[in-house]
């Protein structure tokens, strides 16, 4: 069973979206397993977006990712990660299709409104660098649908 992170970035906290992004991501039959709310500070935001820290993008992200409150979670599910990205859709808004978060609800390129990991490798890391262990709830549904 795979898990992945999944941020609901500033934009998508600010308009009121994190219902409906979470609500999407359940609807998929993904097991929510971990959830809070928390305000990024800029050494985590570094850290979060290590991989693009030689872009000409680079600081506006981590400014941006660190302004406000966001939403994390952790989803688990047969091919998590994967399934997860198919939902966020493509990184620029006006790039991703209709039917995917961002492809919906995005305003632009930075602004995107959620984050998911990109690999099996990369969402462990992220699940460790956000969640302890004691945050994050193994348990069976017992009730199926
Ligand atoms: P991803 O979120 O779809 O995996 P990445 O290329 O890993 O996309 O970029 C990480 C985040 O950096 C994006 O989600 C977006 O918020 C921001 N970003 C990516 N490319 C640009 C850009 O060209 N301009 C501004 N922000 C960008
Ligand atoms: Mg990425």
């Amino acid at each position: 069973m795979e898990r992945s992170l999944v941020l609901i970035k500033p934009d998508g906290m600010q308009r009121g979206l994190t219902g409906t992004i979470i609500n999407r991501l359940e609807e998929q039959g993904l097991k929510l397993i971990a959830l809070k709310m928390l305000h990024l500070d800029k050494a985590l935001a570094r850290k979060h977006y290590a991989a693009h820290r030689d872009k000409p993008f680079f600081e506006n992200l981590v400014n941006y990712i660190s302004s406000a409150p966001i939403v994390a979670a952790v989803f688990e599910g047969e091919r998590a990660v994967k399934i997860i990205r198919k939902i966020t859709g493509a990184t620029d808004p006006a790039k991703a299709e209709t039917g995917t978060i961002r492809g919906d609800l995005g305003l632009n390129t930075r602004h995107n409104t959620v984050h998911g990991s990109d690999s099996v490798e990369t969402a462990e890391k992220e699940i460790k660098r956000f969640f302890t262990e004691s945050e994050i709830f193994d348990y069976d549904r017992v009730i199926e649908n």
